[in-house]
């Protein structure tokens, strides 16, 4: 039985969500090259206007905050009109989009922005190259001053005005998964030791500068955040890592965003640090909209918001398998497996 994930569900007085299944955020690498969303892309996505929500694959906010080929943009007048092809697609079919704004941080590479720096906590980089484009190393990024960090704010705050004026419903802030609000979170890319660094309220300053800026602009009703308390993606852990998030939560709760959001593959991970599972941590710790995420079935998924671990489900890859995924779940179809090939392709 899943009838639960068919329930509504409203986010706050202003947005209300016709179930409890959203579109988790998965980047594609086709925009073109200007990272403009194309007719494609809208098709693709006005195809999964039935998701009680759709998160936009992650959009970057400015061009040093891109770490992959052909990820879309938010901040030239082209990409703002092909996303309001996008919103129309998704708004047509009945649904509702969020777009999740996104800077890599020390993920960047300036192969993508015409050469120059790349900006992150510290100078502190990540091994390896970048996926797709093995001949590609990762640089050690140079350390934001404040004067950057203070242009970073303003640069989110304007792509989600962007947002807005391109029709979608709301942003997500992407602050997981080892990017650049996240390289803020984690000691192991956060070594600064003036106010953006050094102590739970200085790590977690950055954040929550860009979630103030980013409601100042919009609404804190129209924002929302994604977070990895657990680090498992271009960052190791550190058991002090545990302290940012148990200062950082409490604020976020205060905020009364649209909701929160965690950036896991599989939430069945146990982190140490956090006494076991990322989304259990979070649930403890943040008494508002919590969207659970992470190698979930329809059923798995459905039991765990009648246990109330948490409030709607996030689902990613059968969403590439299965653009009809909510038609099948509630006419209880089988559904199409995922499998990596897929990527290849807009379906
Ligand atoms: C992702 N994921 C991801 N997360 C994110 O915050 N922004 C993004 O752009 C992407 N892009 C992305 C691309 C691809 C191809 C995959 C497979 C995943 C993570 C995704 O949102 C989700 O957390 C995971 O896929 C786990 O959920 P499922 O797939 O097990 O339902
Ligand atoms: C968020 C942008 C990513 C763009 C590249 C496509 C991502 C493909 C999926 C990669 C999977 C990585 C999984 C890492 C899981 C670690 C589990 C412990």
């Amino acid at each position: 039985m899943t009838d639960n994930l068919f329930q509504p569900y409203a986010l706050n007085n202003t947005i209300e969500l016709s179930n409890r299944i959203l579109m988790a955020p998965l980047t594609r690498c086709m925009a073109d090259d200007d990272l403009v969303p194309t007719r494609a892309m809208a098709d693709y996505y006005g195809r999964r206007g039935d998701a009680g929500l759709i998160v936009s694959e992650a959009v970057i906010i400015r061009p040093d905050g891109q770490g992959y080929p052909n990820t879309p943009g938010l901040f030239t007048p082209e990409q703002i009109r092909g996303w309001s092809e996008v919103t129309a697609a998704v708004h047509k079919n009945g649904g509702k989009i969020f777009a999740q704004l996104w800077h890599t941080g020390r993920v960047a590479h300036p192969h993508f922005f015409g050469g120059g720096e790349v900006l992150a906590p510290s100078a502190v980089g990540v091994e390896g190259t970048v996926p797709r484009m093995r001949e590609l190393t990762y640089q050690t990024p140079k350390a934001a001053s404040h004067e950057e960090i203070a242009e970073l704010v303003k640069d989110y705050a304007q792509a989600a005005a962007n947002a807005i004026d391109a029709g979608f419903d709301g942003v997500e802030i992407h602050g997981a998964n080892g990017y650049l609000i996240d390289q803020f979170l984690h000691h192991d890319s956060n070594r600064r030791s003036d106010e953006y660094g050094g102590t739970p309220q200085n790590m977690a300053r950055f954040a929550l500068e860009v979630v103030d800026a980013v409601a100042g602009r919009i609404g804190n009703d129209r924002t929302a955040l994604r977070i990895s308390p657990g680090a498992y993606f271009n960052m190791a852990g550190d058991s002090r890592d545990r302290t940012v998030f148990d200062y950082l939560l409490p604020e976020l709760e205060q905020r009364e965003l649209a909701f929160l959001h965690i950036g896991i593959f599989d939430d069945s991970t146990e982190f140490d640090y956090l006494g076991g599972r990322a989304s259990a941590y979070v649930r403890a710790n943040y008494g508002k909209t919590l969207v659970g995420v992470g190698s979930y079935s329809p059923e798995s998924a459905s039991s765990a918001i009648d246990e109330d671990k948490f409030d709607l489900i996030a689902i990613g890859r059968p969403f590439i398998a299965n653009p009809d995924y909510v038609a099948r779940v509630r006419g209880g179809e089988a559904l199409v497996p995922y499998s990596e090939d897929m990527l290849a392709t807009l379906v």
